[in-house]
């Protein structure tokens, strides 16, 4: 198992030095900066590269290992005509990558929207801070604020009404911060921050859409790329749709086991895998997580450690708990994983340790008074790592 961090990079508050007392060893980043679709130069990769690896003599060295994420051009998720320079440019990215000796890729293909939470500092008993993602609080948004033509189809009578009662309750302050914490709060979402009309724009372009025609569009992209990540040994890492649900009308592809293995089936090659986002795919009640973590455990090349809490009346909501106190059975993909690393290593051949890191860490402690990235605090995630650094070393024992 090797234990990663994400970083954002030079702007990021938590600097690579802080990073280094973690004790973690592997790096996960992004060229943040360069334009979606725009290829990823050489130089620029080994610049960031530079600044991740360079030490001090006799400092703990940080590797650079996996790239979250590459982003996805919607011209591709649309197929739309022209799109495919943007698939060149993908392929490109990947094998100046490649080059560089960086060859694990994390992507998603989420149309228009990444990852999404409705409040980014959710008070818990403790007193420090938490992610959470509120269906009530989203209800609002969709249907009276950003008022989506046809949305209230896709809701009952009840929950149109509790909406408005809730959206009549909240101040303008609160509204805009529901608004901004959707369409462009989150830090490293690979899509780009809308303003309301953009938004809608981007919405209208996927109008009829559905799952089967979005999921061709995966394929044939992947139908693409995975030949070339083969050549070059790179392991792509798909990660799920979060919340892993349709939403806003759109139709979102990677939820369930059974969206992985219509995946699989479509596009079997080795270089095709997953990043087992254990609190996403955990906030359905209907993801079994070590039960998929065995399932698909020869496709898992990055796994994020973390775990929800389902509201008890409402499974769609949910807040990030402790990386080991949650809904997930964090202990049980943890043990899951390291039976496939051993798998991997009877194997022979190059051995294929499985990155981790871990997610969405609390503002705890010093993180409250910070400038933090929503989720990236740096000793939520610390605490976070120090718990999962535990379960393996227990679980290793055991073997
Ligand atoms: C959020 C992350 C996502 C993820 C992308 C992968 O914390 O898990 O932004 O990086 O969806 O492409």
């Amino acid at each position: 198992m090797r234990e990663s961090w994400r970083w954002f990079g030079p702007g990021d508050p938590v600097t690579i030095d802080d990073i280094r007392q973690t004790d973690a060893t592997d790096i996960v980043s992004a060229l943040h900066d360069i334009p979606t679709g725009d290829v990823w130069p050489i130089a620029a990769i080994r610049e960031h590269q530079a600044l991740i690896e360079n030490c001090e003599p006799g400092q703990s060295p940080l590797v650079w290992s996996v790239v979250e994420s590459i982003p996805v051009h919607e011209d591709i998720k649309l197929a739309r005509e022209g799109c495919q320079r943007y698939i060149d440019s993908w392929i490109a990215t990947m094998e100046n990558l490649a080059a560089c000796g960086i060859k694990t890729i994390c992507y998603n293909f989420m149309p228009v929207i990444d990852w999404t939470r409705t409040d980014l500092k959710y008070a818990l008993p403790s007193g420090g801070y938490a992610l959470r993602f509120d269906q009530d609080k989203f209800a609002v948004f969709d249907l009276c604020i950003l008022q989506r033509e046809g949305a209230e189809q896709e809701y009952s009578e009840a929950e149109i009404a509790a909406a408005r009662q809730l959206f009549a309750a909240m101040s303008e302050q609160e509204r805009e911060l529901l608004t901004n914490n959707i369409i462009a709060g989150l830090p490293g979402k690979m899509t780009d921050a809308y303003g309301l009309d953009t938004f809608r724009a981007m919405l209208a372009r996927y109008q009829g859409m559905d799952a089967d025609t979005l999921r061709n569009n995966l394929f044939n992209f992947l139908g693409q790329v995975l030949p070339v990540a083969e050549k070059l040994g790179v392991k792509l890492a798909i990660h799920p749709d979060d919340p892993p649900r349709d939403m806003l009308g759109l139709p979102r592809i990677i939820c369930t086991a059974a969206d992985l293995k219509i995946l699989f089936e479509a596009q079997p090659s080795p270089a095709n895998g997953i990043t087992l986002c254990a609190g996403t795919y955990g906030s359905r009640p209907d993801n079994d997580l070590p039960e998929m973590a065995r399932m698909f455990a020869p496709r898992i090349h990055f796994s994020h450690l973390r775990g929800v809490i389902r509201d008890a009346g409402e499974q769609r909501s949910f807040y990030e708990a402790s990386h080991l106190n949650s809904d997930v059975d964090i202990v049980g993909v943890i043990a899951a994983l390291l039976a496939e690393e051993r798998r991997r290593k009877a194997e022979g051949g190059e051995f294929g340790e499985i990155y981790i890191r871990p997610d969405h860490g609390h503002q705890i402690l010093d993180d409250r008074g910070k400038t933090v990235n929503p989720g990236y605090s740096c000793i939520g995630r610390l605490k976070g790592l120090a718990e999962i650094r535990g379960v393996i070393k227990a679980v290793e024992r055991l073997h």
